[in-house]
């Protein structure tokens, strides 16, 4: 076995096995994701300004805000038109991808109630019985099929047009929802809003541009409370709510003995059940038979966050590792459902014996092969793609297989209820600890990987910076894969945070950095904000919290980003969303959606310095509320070379 030192690729990544097999991917001539950013270099300035429309054939066109060029599009739009429609655009691709899976998770809810599935049941009955209160419906006496299919029911019309509000935005505290209210943002169905983003954003409908983002906002909302927080909820009431368990992460999550399966996309549908498939005594025996040890799952983006989460799968990298995990040689299948699977990946595989099956109708890739995945016949299909995994390793070259590193332990599972529990039953202790600034407020950092930044920078400095100065910071997505592998996710690393932070982590067992999930589970941020705010009686926008996307690149991240601004809490983006080439729209995100919903965005791509602004704006919170703390502009910005430089 040849071993790749990945010396010459520190500039792509901090981590040891993205270099090393960056390494492998230059020997064997493969292409990566590095390789095709560098072949669309330069990126077209006007995309990235946000000023190119091509939403009619009388385009496309292009404006130039800032030089001689047109100022206007064929049908006279300007730039701050052509932006807003963009952005809206974008945020309704992204709750739209979170609100649909919300929506198969919704359906296979439903066919547990009318007993029309071979694996799925209701495994968390109390959050079950929670949800039917809060849905009105009436569960004394009824068993919980019933009420899953009469939740189910009534859920659905969570996307319809029948309701003026969504019902679980009414967790938000009343003066938030009376702001939703006043500036016509209050979300009523989720497939309503994102229809209607559309249809604004044709050619003549809306063409004020705040008019356009007002309702950039209200869809995403519709994400927030609306679409993803129902993923969140069905996938806890159908597969377990999450509790604290110790699991591993990176690339050594792969075994070189056993037949390896990759578990990469986003819905918890089809990886729950090839968990209970990769448990069956026959396929076992079988991969024993081909001379495996046993059979390994790990998981790549999302879904390895929510079998993370709830069954402890090890986690083998984030967004930017998965054609880099094909390129171990130990993977014999990867399966994928749907969101951030790069069409690459089959190409990538194709230099080696690993299958990509496919396995939603809606999310097929030329190259793999597809197995229609059905809820009626789950835990078939589940261990039909584990027997061909387990026939593949016959076709696995030993002599290709180079995993480079040992995993690394992460902590995760800390749903809201979890944290509650830890907590003794109620936010009081983390408010207490708050208020007497032991803990100084809490961070959010979530998203993806994006080549344009070195993987995992982004999200680690940003991580240390603020845990140093005493910030819990909460963590979903690709930053959780991050913060795992930078050993930030142990109880240990408690040491790493500041006396205050360091002090409750030590009580509590816990680390200083918790994994929330999934990026749909950026929901369980808001949930925790909401009962924050109720507690202390103030709007989410009062408390010293932020959130912040380091190394952001997909529409859903959008979504995410406008949602949480529009729940009340400040943003910060490491990579700046076209919008550039509106003046006008870059002042009212930054500044004047202050003035609106009580928070803004800020684009900032240095995590250093990106700390400075998160730990300005928690410390000027703290003021407003009352509470001992440090002078905004105390908190000097570093000087000198930037981190990302
Ligand atoms: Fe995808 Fe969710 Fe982004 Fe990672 S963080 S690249 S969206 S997997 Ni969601
Ligand atoms: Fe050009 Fe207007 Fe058509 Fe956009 S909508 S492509 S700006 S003519």
């Amino acid at each position: 076995m040849t071993t790749f030192s990945g010396n010459g690729f520190k500039r792509n990544s901090i981590n040891a096995d993205t270099q090393a097999m960056l390494e492998v991917a230059r020997k064997r001539g493969i292409e990566t994701v590095w390789d095709r950013l560098a072949k669309q270099e330069p990126q077209c300035g006007y995309c990235n300004l946000g000023t190119s429309c091509r939403i009619c054939a009388m385009g496309p066109c292009r404006v130039d805000p800032f030089g001689d060029g047109p100022q206007k599009g064929v049908c006279g739009a300007d730039a701050d038109i052509i932006v807003a429609r963009n952005l809206g655009r974008m945020i309704a691709a992204g709750a739209s991808a979170h609100s649909d899976h919300g929506r198969d998770i919704l359906e296979t809810l439903y066919h547990v109630g009318e007993g029309k599935t071979d694996i799925y049941t209701v495994t968390d009955s109390a959050k079950l019985k929670r949800l039917a209160a809060e849905y009105g419906i009436q569960a004394d006496g009824k068993d919980d099929k019933t009420i899953a299919k009469e939740l189910a029911w009534e859920m659905m019309e969570d996307y319809g047009m029948r309701r003026a509000k969504l019902p679980m935005a009414n967790r938000a505290p009343k003066v938030r929802q009376e702001i939703w209210d006043k500036t016509g943002v209050y979300p009523r169905g989720i497939d309503r809003e994102n229809v209607e983003m559309l249809h604004r954003t044709h050619m003549g409908v809306d063409n004020d541009w705040v008019n356009i983002l007002l309702h950039a906002v209200r869809t995403s909302l519709s994400d927030g409370w609306g679409g993803s927080m129902l993923a969140t909820e069905l996938s806890d009431t159908l597969f377990g709510t999450p509790s604290p368990r110790m699991s591993q992460v990176n690339l050594g999550a792969l075994k070189p003995d056993y037949v390896n399966i990759i578990l990469h996309g986003h819905n918890p549908m089809l990886s729950e059940v090839i968990v209970a498939a990769s448990q069956d005594t026959e396929l076992l025996a079988l991969a024993k038979k081909l001379g495996a040890k046993g059979i390994n799952l790990a998981g790549v983006c999302c879904t390895g966050n929510e079998v993370l989460m709830r069954k402890g799968i090890p986690m083998a990298g984030n967004h930017l590792m998965q054609e880099l995990v094909i390129m171990t040689g130990a993977v014999e299948v990867m399966v994928v459902d749907y969101q951030c699977i790069m069409p690459a990946v089959t190409e990538t595989a194709k230099c080696f014996h690993t299958k990509v099956i496919s396995t939603f109708d809606k999310a097929k890739f030329p190259g793999a092969e597809h197995i229609s995945f059905d809820p009626a016949r789950a835990l078939q299909i589940g261990k039909d793609i584990v027997r061909k995994a387990v026939e593949n390793f016959a076709n696995r070259v030993p002599d290709r297989v180079f995993i480079p590193v040992e995993p690394v332990p992460m902590m995760t599972g800390f749903s809201i209820e979890a944290i509650l529990g830890a907590l003794g039953g109620t936010p009081q202790p983390l408010i207490d600890a708050i208020v007497n600034g032991q803990i100084r407020g809490a961070v959010g950092i979530v998203g993806c990987n994006n080549p344009k930044i070195k993987q995992d920078l982004g999200h680690t400095e940003l991580t240390k910076r603020l845990i140093e100065n005493d910030i819990l910071v909460v963590v979903t997505g690709c930053t959780a894969v991050a913060d795992g592998k930078a050993g930030l996710m142990v109880p240990e690393a408690a040491d790493k945070a500041g006396p205050g932070l360091r002090a409750v982590c030590k009580a509590l067992g816990i680390p200083p950095v918790l994994h929330l999930g999934s990026c749909v589970d950026n929901t369980r941020i808001l949930v925790l904000a909401a009962a924050l705010a109720n507690t202390l009686g103030v709007d989410i926008s009062a408390l010293p919290l932020a959130g912040a996307a380091p190394e952001w690149y997909s529409e859903k991240a959008v979504s995410i980003g406008t949602y949480v601004v529009g729940s009340g809490i400040f943003t910060v983006l490491g990579i700046a969303p076209p919008i550039f080439g509106s003046p006008n729209i870059v002042k009212l995100l930054t500044e004047g959606l202050e003035g609106v919903f009580g928070a803004t965005f800020a684009v900032e791509p240095d995590p250093n310095r990106a700390a400075v602004l998160i730990r300005r704006h928690i410390e000027k919170k703290r003021l407003g509320l009352n509470l001992p703390a440090i002078q905004p502009d105390e908190i000097t910005m570093p000087e000198g070379e930037l981190a990302l430089a």
